[in-house]
């Protein structure tokens, strides 16, 4: 790789996991939520091939909480999304498009509702602490909006129940999935939910300490030697393959859920009052949006880094862009996000997507490339509300 050098300094907070990420070698570093999140220790693919093995523990602490507390929270988060937070409990772990005025895409974070009076918002990286602020005193609401020092680390992997059965005890396997129980682990309390930017299973541990959060590092480390524990981060090529899309690249502010495809966490026909909902009916009502996100497929034996969006043709005319890829150890193949059209979304479209290297042939596909692991635990999603 002859990636220029990224220039670490105060702005680019280090989190309190930077330490022992950097002991293990880390090899490259992106900036997310104006924080460092690692990209590779290895390489994208060693990191991949042991993640769909084994288990990993990752410091995504840069998936930074936004805290909404005090009698009118309910109402503000409520306000930020089309999802319908009614049923959302205690407890519980909801996936929710942000959306502005024009039903943009703002964030698509998970919101922990922690107490009725009380949310952690674990944002993808844009502001969501300025948008709330912002709410929250133009529409007088009683409410506090700030960023605690709490983010998760997470552990992934095929082994991840076992490994964090051994340092928080075999309740933590109860968990079921996008629920947290507060589990004990040196004196404190640690928010742990069954959740994880991979499609591989595992827990993320809301880390609110940075000497417990060594703590826990180390105890995962210690806990996990025979099972070959590594250092991890969200893997380009696992998460491809399971069609999960990266705010800022796959999505941003200038497109809408529809045409993110979280369609089932818009609920249109809930009594709920949210900023985009008069944008969002209308493109309801219009039939639906004219682009969405699919999966494309393309030859080539290697695949270069997407660090632009890749026109995507049809028939010699536009169908689209592609926003990331990456080549796929286990398909075979190379395989991409994109935003394509919806005259050629039809899964089976032959496309050529115009690479740095020249123009590959391919086709779409539907998502997700590869379905998910079978959960040991299964729970509640958006279609249930409860
Ligand atoms: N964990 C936490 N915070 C986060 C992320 C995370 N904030 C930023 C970013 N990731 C938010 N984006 C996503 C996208 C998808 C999922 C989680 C966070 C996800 N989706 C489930 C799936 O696709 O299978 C569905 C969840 C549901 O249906 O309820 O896991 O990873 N703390």
């Amino acid at each position: 790789m002859s990636q220029p050098i990224l220039a670490v300094s105060r702005r680019t907070r280090r989190t309190p996991l930077s330490p022992r990420v950097e002991a293990h070698g880390v090899k490259g570093y992106t900036v997310y939520n104006h924080m460092l999140l690692a990209t590779a220790f290895r390489s994208f693919e060693e990191d991949y091939r042991h993640l769909k093995r084994h288990v990993q523990v990752w410091d995504v602490v840069c998936e930074r909480q936004v805290e909404i507390a005090g009698p009118d929270a309910g109402r503000l988060v409520q306000f930020m999304t089309p999802r319908d937070m009614g049923g959302v409990a205690v407890g519980q772990c909801a996936y929710a498009p942000f959306v502005d005025e024009n039903g943009g895409m703002i964030n698509d974070p998970v919101v922990l509702k922690l107490a009725d009076d009380r949310f952690w918002v674990s944002v993808a990286d844009s502001d969501v602490v300025l948008w709330s602020k912002g709410l929250a005193r133009g529409m007088g609401l009683d409410v506090s909006v700030f960023e605690p020092e709490v983010g998760p680390l997470a552990v992934q992997g095929p082994r991840a129940d076992d490994l964090a059965a051994r340092v928080f005890g075999e309740d933590v396997r109860a968990i079921r999935f996008f629920r947290f129980a507060r589990l004990p682990f040196q004196g404190r309390e640690l928010v742990v939910a069954r959740s994880g930017w991979s499609k591989q299973g595992g827990f993320e541990i809301y880390i609110d300490d940075a000497d417990n959060g060594l703590a826990l590092y180390d105890a995962l480390f210690a806990a996990g030697a025979d099972l070959d524990v590594r250092p991890g981060c969200p893997n380009l090529i696992e998460r491809i393959e399971g069609g999960l899309l990266s705010y800022g690249n796959d999505m941003t502010i200038g497109n809408d859920p529809f045409e993110c495809a979280l369609d089932r966490y818009c609920h249109l026909d809930a009594d709920t009052d949210f900023i985009g909902r008069a944008a969002l009916e209308a493109i309801r009502d219009a039939g639906g949006p004219g682009r969405a996100v699919r999966g494309v497929t393309f030859e080539g034996e290697t695949c270069p880094a997407c660090v632009e969006a890749w026109p995507v043709a049809a028939g010699g005319a536009h169908a689209g862009y592609l926003t990331s890829a990456a080549r796929s150890p286990d398909l075979g193949v190379n395989i991409g996000l994109a935003m394509i059209e919806r005259d050629r979304w039809e899964p089976g479209t032959a496309v050529t997507v115009e690479t740095p290297e020249g123009a590959r042939a391919g086709a779409v596909t539907g998502l997700p490339f590869i379905e998910p692991r079978p959960r040991s635990v299964q729970a509640s999603s958006a279609s249930s509300k409860g």
